[in-house]
């Protein structure tokens, strides 16, 4: 990987993985690749989905309303999620054996309580900047390899995000897990293509 190139690593943390509040299916098992794939690259930032206890995009704070169901907020469809990743919690926590200490940087996304985020540069109402472009630009970073945790949601908005402000992406699919619900990740694989990312 070159000087040029940064690793983005979304949201693996205990909540994502088996025995977490919103298990990916083998969402442990990309941990040793992500982590030999951090020694390559010019730089590494880690993503942490972290919500505050009332989470709006939370089906709890919804009544009536249960997980994978929809409501419509200011911004548009959102997607209803048991609690998950809690400010502070366990299950906001990077996975154990998450090499954090070669990440340059540690984004936290959907700290509002009424939006929420699912990609690494805005927030789902897609113009408020989480400030992960302006780092990536002033660090003379034009190419990103996305990895992680869910690969139909929060790695590809961020991948999509990333392709149209013009960085050049690539998301290794063999180092990412998905949670297919719905259609979803057949959908975000052909969005990621259409934006021009290269899913390999
Ligand atoms: C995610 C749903 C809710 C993700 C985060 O990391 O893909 N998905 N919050
Ligand atoms: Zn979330």
């Amino acid at each position: 990987m070159p000087a040029d190139t940064a690793l983005i690593v979304i949201d693996v943390q205990n909540d994502f993985c088996p025995g977490g509040a919103l298990a990916v299916a083998g969402g442990d098992e990309i941990v040793p690749g992500v982590n030999a794939l951090m020694a390559e690259a010019g730089a590494v930032v880690l993503t942490q989905d972290w919500h505050p206890a009332a989470h709006s995009s939370f089906a709890s704070q919804h009544p009536g309303k249960a997980p994978l169901e929809t409501v419509e907020m200011s911004y548009g469809t959102q997607v209803l999620w048991p609690d998950h990743c809690v400010q502070g919690s366990v299950g906001a926590a990077f996975h154990p054996d998450l090499a954090t200490d070669r990440a340059d940087l540690v984004v936290r996304k959907g700290f509002r309580r009424e939006v929420d985020s699912y990609s690494a540069f805005f927030e789902n109402d897609h113009a408020t900047p989480t400030g992960l472009e302006g780092y990536l630009r002033t660090r003379g970073i034009s190419r990103l390899v996305m990895v992680g945790l869910a690969t139909d949601f929060c790695v590809a908005f961020s991948a999509i995000d990333a392709a149209r402000l013009g960085f050049e992406v690539e998301v290794r699919r063999e180092l990412c897990r998905a949670i297919d619900a719905n259609g979803s990740l057949d959908a975000a694989l052909a969005g990621m293509r259409e934006a021009g990312v290269t899913v390999r």
